[in-house]
């Protein structure tokens, strides 16, 4: 629009053209109070009904709550307006009408369930605080972005129609291709090693990852974002350092960019960057602390998976990040790289966050014939992974990398209940639409 003045801008003595949402509507009698909210803030407008033109009166006064208003007229200091300063209107003009009966209240007096919130996304972000949990999330993601590239990776970006899953044949989606059989990508992960192994060498990438997942559950998604690292000559003590510096390097920047929306989440008080240097714990370990816990009805043996209360136990028990290191092969896929001296132990790793994990990453397999090898003992026919494998043969360098969950990391960075809360139009079995 134009000469349009955001609220956070119009200046006391100058006559501004405001544009945004009625916020709130206080009528007492002689005079009115009509609070207009723009993405800078908010402003008063104020209608002193003897002094003004009755039809400005009626219109400022009667437009329903949430609808679109442009307001003309001086700003002045006014130390009982909300903001110090309000507008007294020549013109008012609505510009889009609003229903009198909303599916929630933005002013948020009246709480709304999560459903009935993702069902009317553009509702809910005009409140301060859901608005400020994608602020965030938008933080994150371009601290992630430079703290790539402050170590020289490369920004890029791979297909998520594939013809071959890798994280687990169950959890994919299948759909038809011309006729021909695809998937929605599970991960990266093959295509970012096809890369790492050219000349690029360090790559990364954000970009949603599809997950056929069954279950319900406050942490998973079927549609996520994953934040992805592959380096040529990394091992996964190198991988390690990386996700640790990644995920550091959120915190800082939302401490530091990000202290009004932390404000407006009643966060700021107790938001915590940690200090980095996430202790790394064997596998072996964080079994025999799990089971030291005593939550779990029966003990873990070797080469179990660590169920949910598991993790949530010993994330109690260490308290802040952490690794686990040194998996059982058989329980790591078949790109993971087992250790030199020993096949029983892989070299994947997890990091932690105390409530859930976050990342997943490790050294992989570079040599073609163990790799052939790998997929056999997982019953995949590498066949079907020939577009992969045979690079494998033109000289592949040893390489390691992770994925991490970039709503996972939005979730307990911001304490949310709920990974749904941290995406603007979620992805799970009840919801397809919108
Ligand atoms: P009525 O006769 O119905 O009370 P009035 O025009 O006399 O209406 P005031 O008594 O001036 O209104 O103010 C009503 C309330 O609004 C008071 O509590 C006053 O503090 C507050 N108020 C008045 N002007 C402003 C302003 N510009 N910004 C914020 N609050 C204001
Ligand atoms: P993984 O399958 O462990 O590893 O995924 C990596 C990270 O992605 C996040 N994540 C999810 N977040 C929300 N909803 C889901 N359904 C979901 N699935 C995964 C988690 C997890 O830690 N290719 C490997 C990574 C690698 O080795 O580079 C992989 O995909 O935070």
């Amino acid at each position: 629009m134009e000469n349009r003045t955001y609220t956070a801008d119009a200046a006391p003595g100058e006559t501004a053209t405001v544009a945004g949402w009625v916020h709130e509507l206080r009528d007492l009698g002689g005079i009115a109070f009509l609070i207009l909210r723009d993405t800078t803030g908010k402003i008063q407008i104020k209608f002193e009904k003897d002094e003004m033109d009755d039809d400005l009166v009626e219109t400022g006064l009667n437009v329903a709550r949430e609808s679109v208003i442009s307001v003309t007229g001086d700003v002045d200091e006014e130390p009982r307006a909300p903001t110090g300063v309000e507008i007294t209107p020549d013109s008012v003009e609505v510009v889009a009408e609003a229903d009198t009966e909303l599916p929630l209240d933005p002013s948020g007096k009246v709480d709304a369930e999560l459903s009935t919130r993702l069902d009317n996304r553009t509702l809910d972000l005009r409140k301060e605080e859901v608005q400020a949990i994608f602020t965030i999330r938008a933080e994150i993601q371009h601290a992630a972005r430079e703290q790539f590239r402050e170590l020289e990776c490369t920004e890029i970006n791979t297909p998520k129609i594939v013809a071959t899953g890798t994280e687990g044949g169950t959890e994919l989606f299948p759909i038809t291709y011309f006729g021909e059989e695809a998937f929605m990508n599970q991960s990266p992960q093959l295509f970012k090693q096809l890369i790492a192994g050219s000349n690029v060498e360090r790559v990364f990438e954000i970009g949603p990852i599809f997950r056929a997942e069954e279950h319900n559950t406050p942490r998973h998604l079927n549609e996520a974002t994953s934040i992805d690292f592959e380096g040529a000559f990394c091992d996964h003590h190198e991988a390690m350092d990386v996700a640790e510096a990644v995920v550091t390097a959120a915190y800082e920047a939302v401490a530091e960019n990000c202290e009004d929306e932390l404000d407006a989440l009643g966060l700021a008080e107790e938001f915590e960057v940690p200090t980095g240097d996430f202790p790394r714990l064997s596998y072996e370990e964080a079994i025999e602390r799990i089971n030291a816990t005593g939550e779990l009805d029966e003990q873990l043996l070797w080469g179990d998976d660590l169920p949910t209360e598991g993790e949530v136990a010993l994330g109690e028990d260490v308290g802040e990040h952490y690794f686990i290191t040194d998996w059982p092969s058989e329980i790591k896929p078949f790109y993971i790289m087992d250790q030199d001296d020993d096949e029983q132990l892989s070299t994947g790793f997890d990091l932690m966050h105390p409530r859930m994990e976050l990342v997943s990453g490790g050294q992989r397999e570079h040599r073609y014939d163990h790799l052939i090898e790998g997929f056999e003992q997982q019953g995949l026919d590498p066949e079907a992974f020939d577009y992969y494998t045979k690079m494998f043969k033109y000289g592949m360098p040893p390489h390691a990398g992770f994925g991490l969950g970039g709503e996972r990391l939005v979730m307990t960075l911001l304490g949310l209940d709920n990974i749904r809360e941290g995406v603007l139009f979620p992805r799970d079995r009840q919801r397809l639409s919108p």
